[in-house]
């Protein structure tokens, strides 16, 4: 079948395909610098161990060692992945000249002018995470440790994080979010749960008592349920962080990652909950099997629910900032970081083929026979033309044409790193 005839398919039910590649040009997805070293950044020891409750398992040849091998490796990846995009940061990946090395308390945007040239010459966003974890000041607590010299260590982090985050965002002209999480919290039953929870609620009033321009620089803080080693109770759980925000709208919004809840729960639901509330969240879309596993993102319900949800709530109309947090390191890492991309983008299109106003419409005037109908023919018609002909608008390749290259750049690159 030819694009045209797609096309047609899709005008049946009253959808036009040309304004759903137009919109899914323009949005935004922001791509994570971790899938390329599997969290290790480049401040500290590589050879550290990953903390926090997060785990990178596999290990596929050809990690990415430093930042020119990381920026390298960015690009044959972006050259693969259609739409708009941002790169989003880590603190841990700030770039030391010879003998400039600082501790996180103490970085500054000098430190990311690296990044900002790769971005400013690419046409790319930016977006900035502080590093909570993989850090010997890590107690292991950091914001809601009971130690004062911890707290104040991170919280001077924090602060600098924020500096970054606004230097990104005046340097890109784009709003950078600012993504508070720290894997804080307990293996086993805790004695004291509020005393940790009101450290990190200070500890991010502080952090956030300096000033920033929150047209530009968007904080979050980032929820979760629980993590390896910290499976009893984490502080920043789903109550914590969503009030923390709710409490501080003026200078924080909620992040969800949809790996970060209980198994049965779907953030595809939460996200209209949340926008009645706030006029501006942030997504971490990943894909959790079992656990917070942090799988490449696939083309799959969850996913596919989320942007459709995300279209219907206008969170393209600058609403909801959507990012990519997964990091496997058993298979190719470029492939994977294009992969979980092209599925983000490839579910962002298809929520955007949605006839959502006959849906909308259907479900007011009570025809639930006609929804159901109506949404299980739609998963039939033949969205891989469109996103085909979508591709190769954008100047990448179709499905089927993308892998040789990456193969190609194993053979002479990747191998050449032992
Ligand atoms: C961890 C959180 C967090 C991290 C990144 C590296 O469970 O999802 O967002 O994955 O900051
Ligand atoms: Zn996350």
């Amino acid at each position: 079948m030819s694009y045209k005839e797609a096309k047609e398919k899709f005008s049946r039910i009253g959808v036009d395909t040309e304004k759903a590649i137009e919109r899914a040009k323009n949005a935004a997805i922001s791509l994570h610098v971790w899938q390329g070293d599997d969290v290790r950044g480049f401040d500290t020891d590589p050879n550290k161990p990953l903390t926090g409750g997060i785990q990178t398992t596999g290990n596929y040849p050809g990690r990415a060692r430093n930042y020119k091998e990381l920026m390298s490796d960015m690009d044959l990846a972006l050259s693969l992945i259609p739409g708009k995009k941002k790169i989003n940061l880590h603190a841990s990946y700030a770039i030391f000249d010879e003998n400039d090395w600082v501790d996180r308390d103490k970085i500054e945007p000098k430190h990311f002018k690296k990044w900002v040239d790769f971005m400013k010459s690419r046409g790319l966003g930016a977006d900035f995470n502080p590093t909570f974890f993989s850090h010997p000041m890590c107690d292991p607590l950091t914001l809601s440790s009971p130690n004062k010299e911890t707290r104040d260590f991170w919280i001077r982090h924090g602060k600098a994080s924020l500096k970054i985050s606004e230097y990104l965002a005046k340097e890109t002209g784009e709003k950078c979010t600012m993504n508070i999480w720290t894997g804080d919290g307990f293996k086993d039953i805790p004695g004291d749960r509020l005393g940790p929870r009101k450290r990190y609620k200070e500890s991010i009033d502080e952090i956030l008592s300096q000033p920033f321009d929150f047209n530009i620089v968007k904080p979050c803080v980032e929820s979760k349920v629980f993590g390896i080693g910290v499976e009893s109770y984490t502080a920043g759980s789903g109550e914590f962080s969503l009030l923390y925000a709710a409490e501080n709208r003026d200078r924080c919004i909620p992040l969800m990652d949809n790996g970060h809840y209980h198994p049965t729960e779907l953030v595809s639901d939460k996200i209209s909950a949340l926008l009645a509330f706030f006029p501006e969240i942030a997504l971490h879309v990943t894909r959790p099997v079992r656990w917070d596993s942090d799988h490449v993102v696939s083309f799959d319900d969850e996913t596919k629910e989320i942007m459709k949800e995300v279209v219907r709530c206008g969170g393209l109309e600058g609403r909801v900032n959507i990012a990519l947090d997964y990091f496997d390191a058993s298979i190719n890492r470029i492939a994977a970081w294009i992969l979980g991309a092209r599925n983000a983008e490839k579910a962002l299109l298809y929520a955007l083929l949605e006839p959502r106003e006959s849906f909308t419409s259907m479900q007011d005037k009570g025809d639930f026979t006609s929804l159901l109908v109506g949404m299980e023919e739609f998963k039939t018609l033949p969205f891989g033309e469109v996103w085909n002909e979508y591709c190769s608008r954008l100047g990448v390749p179709e499905d089927g044409e993308w892998l040789g290259e990456v193969k190609k750049y194993e053979e002479s690159v990747l191998k050449e790193r032992v």
